[in-house]
C-alpha cells in the first residue's frame, strides 16, 4: 500500500467534530468513522426506487446499445454483457436530479459533510450476470484527485445487493491515511490487490451504503441471472477542486452547473 503523489499532508477529519447530527445514529457515525462506511437501512420508499430505476433503465439501454457498436463490445471498463457505467443522469433526467436532493440523502451528507454540500458525481452502475469479473479495490478519489480528499459516496443499491450478485465489499480502516497510489488494471484502477480483514456489505434495495471517497471498496462477480443495478450518488463539500496534474495551480472546480450544484447551504435544502 503506497500513498497518491499528490497526498503529502492529509489528516482525516473525524465526523464527530460536525455539530448537530440530525439523520444518523450515533452507532452509525461511529462506524463510518472508524471503518470507513455505514449502512443505512430503509432510506427510500419502493416508490421511489420504482421511479428511480424507471428514469434511469432507458438511459442504461442506450449506453448498452452504443457499447454492442464498439470493438467487443467494451469501452473503457464498461462491456455491454458484463458491465455499464450511466455517468451524470443528473444533467439529463429531471427524476435522477431530483432523487440528488432526497431527504435521506441530503441527512447522510449533511451529518457526515457538514452545512455546504454540492453534488460531485453520479452514475448507475448495473452488473450484469457475469461469473468472472470482479469491480477491482478503489478509492473513489484514485479516479480524479478531488481536494479535499475527503468526500462522501452513497451507493444507492436498485436491487438488492447480495455476495452473489456482486454486493460491495469494504477495506476497513485504510481511509485513514488518504488516498492510495492506484495503478491500471484490466478492470480498472487498483490500490489493493487482496484485504485480509474486507467485510462484504450485503444491501437491501431502498438501504444507501456511505462510503468515504477515500474508502478502498470492490465487487464481486453477479453469480446471478438477473442484473444487480445500483445508482451512485457522490456529495462534495461545496468549493472542491479537482486536481489535474502535479501542479497544485493547475485544478478545475468542482462546479458544472448542469451536475455539480449545491445541495445543502448554512444546513439548508438548496432546491
Ligand atoms: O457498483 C459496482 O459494482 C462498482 C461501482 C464502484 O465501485 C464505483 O463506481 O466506484
Amino acid at each position: 500500500m503506497k500513498l497518491h503523489p499528490f497526498n503529502e499532508s492529509f489528516a482525516w477529519r473525524s465526523t464527530q467534530a460536525n455539530n448537530g447530527h440530525t439523520f444518523l445514529s450515533a452507532a452509525q457515525i461511529e462506524q463510518f468513522d472508524r471503518d470507513g462506511y455505514c449502512l443505512v437501512e430503509n432510506a427510500f420508499s419502493s416508490e421511489t426506487l420504482a421511479t428511480l430505476t424507471a428514469a434511469i433503465d432507458p438511459h442504461e439501454q442506450q449506453g448498452t446499445d452504443f457499447l454492442r457498436t464498439q470493438p467487443d463490445e467494451s469501452f473503457f471498463i464498461a462491456q455491454a454483457d458484463a458491465i455499464t457505467f450511466t455517468v451524470h443522469l443528473v444533467a439529463r433526467n429531471e427524476v435522477c436530479r431530483q432523487f440528488t436532493r432526497h431527504d435521506s440523502l441530503l441527512g447522510v451528507t449533511g451529518d457526515l459533510i457538514g452545512d455546504n454540500v454540492s453534488m460531485y458525481w453520479d452514475q448507475a452502475v448495473y452488473k450484469k450476470p457475469e461469473p468472472n469479473r470482479d469491480f477491482p479495490w478503489h478509492q473513489d478519489n484514485g479516479y480524479a484527485y478531488v481536494e479535499p480528499q475527503q468526500y462522501l459516496t452513497c451507493w444507492v443499491p436498485l436491487t438488492d445487493a447480495t455476495l452473489d450478485n456482486g454486493c460491495p465489499w469494504v477495506a476497513p480502516g485504510v481511509h485513514r491515511v488518504g488516498t492510495l497510489e492506484h495503478t491500471v488494471g484490466p478492470f480498472g484502477l487498483t490500490c489493493l490487490d487482496s484485504f485480509d480483514d474486507a467485510i462484504p456489505v450485503e444491501a437491501p434495495a431502498g438501504s444507501i451504503v456511505v462510503f468515504s471517497s477515500l474508502t478502498p471498496h470492490r465487487t464481486g462477480p453477479n453469480r446471478t441471472d438477473q442484473v444487480r443495478k445500483s445508482y451512485i450518488v457522490q456529495y462534495a463539500p461545496t468549493g472542491s477542486i479537482i486536481r489535474n496534474s502535479a501542479d497544485p495551480s493547475d485544478r478545475t472546480a468542482a462546479s458544472d452547473p448542469k451536475r455539480q450544484y449545491e445541495v445543502l447551504r448554512h444546513g439548508i435544502a438548496v432546491a
